[in-house]
């Protein structure tokens, strides 16, 4: 057996059991959850070259019942695809295997080779609990280090769209205000997976007489191949009322981070569509009903106003709202008395 793989079970200390799998020969590396949540893996003797005929190795990554696996690789260099993108030596991903087990009838979901720059992205999800890396290099002598990676096991519960899936579809989801609940967490369908192909989903909020919905969208990564949003086949667009007729407040493409939007009123209708090729991780976002208030009209010059705390929001509404991104919004004030009273959120 070779010193490297007996090395790096010592070295990471878990458990190595030899299963039956895609090729009963297989070497299988077994790394599980048990509290411990993140360590690091490697390709055989990383980082000096990977041999020949490794077939194959079977990294198996095995969370806790709730939990789910992330893996993102830090170096990858594999022998590069030929002309039609086959790989010769590769790394395979079983990411939505039931249990953490594979054979010869498992269906890989991605299969890496190339360096790093060729990589679409370098970091993966299990749908479930179990995730599954298969290596496999051919017979030819070549100068490559493999790869080296990090694993982490999160908790499924923190990616759990809040609200009402409606019966019968895939991702409409009712979010409604009451009393014990104005906040809440939404998300792409799969995430942090990739959104599926022919996403079509839809978020309704409902907030009570009184209130407005504000969204903030921690991450948005969709794909919209340098086209405009308008354009774009995938996007998340926003609507400041219950269905798609309302006014769109915004439209969102490509990548984007913590971006908050708000209703004008109690009610917000997102859609998220995606058509099926290209697919990203989609978006995490956030949200809260509030209360709308309305304040004492203060008179300028008036004096004595202590105690008092306003949030003026001003949003532009544009048809083409697409070209939002390049516009400015100027505030003139006719009358200030004191200016460092303000905190300003842009
Ligand atoms: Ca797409």
């Amino acid at each position: 057996m070779r010193a490297w793989f007996y090395g790096l079970v010592l070295y990471m200390a878990y458990l190595t059991l030899v299963i039956s799998a895609v090729n009963p020969a297989c070497q299988c590396v077994v790394y599980q959850s048990y509290g411990r949540s993140h360590g690091k893996f490697y390709s055989p003797d990383f980082p000096d070259y990977y041999g020949r005929n490794e077939d194959c190795i079977l990294y198996t990554f095995i969370g806790d019942l709730k939990e789910i696996v992330e893996i993102t690789f830090m170096e990858f260099d594999l022998k590069p695809p030929q002309l039609h993108g086959q790989c010769d030596d590769f790394l395979r991903l079983f990411q939505n295997v039931d249990r953490p087990v594979v054979n010869e009838h498992s269906q890989y979901d991605v299969e890496l080779c190339g360096n790093s720059e060729q990589l679409k992205q370098k970091t993966y999800y299990s749908r479930g609990r179990s995730l599954i890396l298969e290596f496999h290099s051919d017979n030819s002598k070549v100068n490559y280090t493999g790869f080296r990676g990090k694993f982490k096991f999160l908790s499924r519960a923190e990616y759990k769209t809040d609200g009402h899936l409606v019966h019968g579809t895939p991702c409409t989801y009712q979010i409604q205000s009451n009393n014990n609940s104005t906040t809440g967490k939404f998300f792409s369908p799969d995430y942090p997976q990739n959104y599926p192909p022919y996403s079509d989903c839809q978020y309704i909020f409902y907030g009570l007489d009184g209130e407005t919905v504000k969204v903030e969208f921690k991450n948005i990564q969709i794909h919209n191949g340098e086209l405009s949003c308008r354009e774009s086949p995938d996007k998340l667009i926003i609507h400041d009322g219950q269905d798609d007729k309302a006014t769109i407040l915004r439209e969102y493409c490509d990548v984007w981070n913590s971006e908050e939007v708000i209703s004008t009123g109690p009610y917000m209708f997102i859609q998220f569509k995606s058509n099926g090729i290209n697919q990203m991780k989609g978006f995490a976002a956030t949200y809260k009903f509030e209360k709308s208030f309305t304040g004492p009209t203060i008179k300028p010059g008036e004096n004595n106003i202590g105690n008092l705390y306003c949030n003026w929001t001003v949003i532009v509404i544009c048809k083409l709202s697409h070209l939002l991104k390049d516009y400015m919004i100027a505030l003139c004030f006719s009358f200030l008395d004191n200016l460092n009273s303000f905190i300003w959120h842009k």
